[in-house]
């Protein structure tokens, strides 16, 4: 191949950048240099609000001394040590305090490196469950539309993002889709869960009829979708699919890569809503963001499945060279002690009514046809321009950034996932900003 790369644009070129429009992003890059607190610092010196916990998972705000010795301690300790047949104390640590914080007995962990990798995990997790107890025709899995639960091919598979999806070729092809419930002509301008939507669950009814409960091994699904706009689920909708799950012998899976570690003012959203899940996705707020990890987190009989297996041999043909890995391990247990000594979790519940009454401000402002909420998260959804969707949105976004905040955008919606530790005078800037911005928007 030649080496073009003398010919390429700039020094950006090579820089292959992930869900980015990279050409876009090259001629006026956005570039940080560095992050403390509430703060980022761009490379010409302007300090911008983090209003999005950097891609929903620096719970903890940025810089943390805790979380940064650790890690400086670690490396220098022991820096990698082999994930299988192998063991070093900070992972089962790690393990036994994610346990601890976990409802119900969702009591072990299986460590992966994102959440992509997590959901694929999950999935390899519960189509094997069942085939170690006999049921090997339970091999479907059923996600939702607008879901999100990452990249890989299993995440895209029982993901709904048409756009992850539709390049992609035939994916898995063992899944199904329950509907979405989102439904702004019923719900708009709620606080909290709406009242709406949870006959929706009912769907799950027809998808078990349609392929037979005996094929069926699971049914993944975010609490709360975060990355298709924050979609709150209606109240009862989750009882809902959990007893139909329970009905017909089908593992729940929630994917709370986003909705673990606080965001929703309680550990998991498990704890938020009351619903018991039979495995958890989690990763971002792990580590609050330092060092990239992920854990599955799977109830007492679903290991003890696996463990009826003969003596001395691997129970569960899966795994990662960087499962557990130390430097992570050491983030994540110096993360949760950050959580815990300063409450966040609960800080985060009581700020969430004041993060409530500030961005339901909004409502009524120019293009403004909802605003969602719960815990720290918030949606803001704009009408679309005629012909044009999403650049009403992006170009919200970019103004913000100038404005010295960082907010995300998914499609025309706005999500706000600011860290944990957000002051009430923060909280009013974003709105503030977005208040101001959102009228010079064609
Ligand atoms: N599940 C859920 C629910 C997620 O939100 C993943 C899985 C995948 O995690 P990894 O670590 O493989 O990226 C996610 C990731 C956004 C945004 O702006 C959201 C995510 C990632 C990047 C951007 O909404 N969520």
């Amino acid at each position: 191949m030649p080496d073009d790369t003398r010919s390429s644009v700039n020094n950006l070129r090579p820089f292959w950048m992930p869900f980015t429009a990279n050409r876009q992003f090259k001629s006026a890059p956005r570039m940080l240099v560095s992050a403390q607190g509430m703060y980022y610092t761009t490379d010409d010196g302007r300090e911008i609000l983090d209003g999005t916990a950097g891609l929903w998972c620096v719970n903890a705000g940025h810089g943390r001394e805790k979380i940064v010795e650790a890690v400086q301690k670690q490396v220098a300790i022991l820096d990698y040590a082999p994930a299988f047949q192998m063991g070093h104390p900070g992972a089962f640590e790690l393990a036994s305090r994610l346990a601890q914080l976990a409802p119900a007995d969702l009591n072990s962990i299986f460590f992966c490196n994102s959440g992509s990798e997590a959901v694929d995990t999950a999935m390899k997790i519960a189509i094997a469950y069942h085939r170690a107890r006999g049921e090997g025709t339970r091999t479907r899995i059923i996600g939702r539309e607008r879901g999100y639960h990452g990249v890989g091919f299993g995440g895209i598979s029982v993901g709904g993002i048409v756009t992850n999806r539709k390049f992609f070729g035939s994916l898995l092809t063992g899944v199904d889709h329950l509907p979405h419930t989102h439904d702004i002509a019923k719900n708009a301008f709620s606080k909290g869960q709406p009242e709406h939507g949870a006959n929706l669950a009912d769907e799950l009814e027809k998808i078990v009829t349609l392929h037979d409960a005996s094929n069926i091994a699971a049914v993944i699904v975010e609490p709360l979708a975060g990355s298709t706009g924050v979609l709150v689920p209606p109240k009862g909708y989750l009882e809902k699919i959990r007893a139909i799950c329970d009905k017909h012998g089908i593992l729940l899976i929630f994917d709370e890569v986003i909705t673990g570690f606080g965001r929703l003012g309680t550990a998991f959203g498990a704890d938020k809503f009351g619903v018991i899940p039979d495995m958890m996705t989690t990763a971002k707020g792990i580590t609050n963001g330092v060092i990239p990890m992920a854990a599955v987190f799977a109830r007492d009989g679903i290991y003890d499945a696996f463990m009826n297996a003969p003596e001395n041999t691997i129970e569960l043909f899966h795994g990662y060279t960087y499962s557990g890995h130390p430097i992570a391990a050491a983030a994540g247990i110096a993360t949760l002690d950050v959580y815990r000594d300063e409450q966040l979790f609960e800080r985060a519940a009581e700020m969430a009514p004041y993060f409530e009454n500030a961005l339901h401000s909004l409502k009524g402002t120019k293009h403004v046809i909802d605003v969602r909420n719960l815990g720290l998260v918030g949606g803001i959804e704009l009408e679309p321009r005629a012909g044009k969707p999403t650049a009403r949105a992006f170009e919200t976004f970019l103004k913000a950034y100038d404005a010295g905040v960082l907010i995300r955008t998914t499609g025309d919606i706005i999500a706000l996932s600011p860290p944990l530790i957000i002051e009430k005078h923060q909280i009013d800037r974003i709105v503030e900003t977005l208040a101001k911005i959102l009228p010079t928007i064609e």
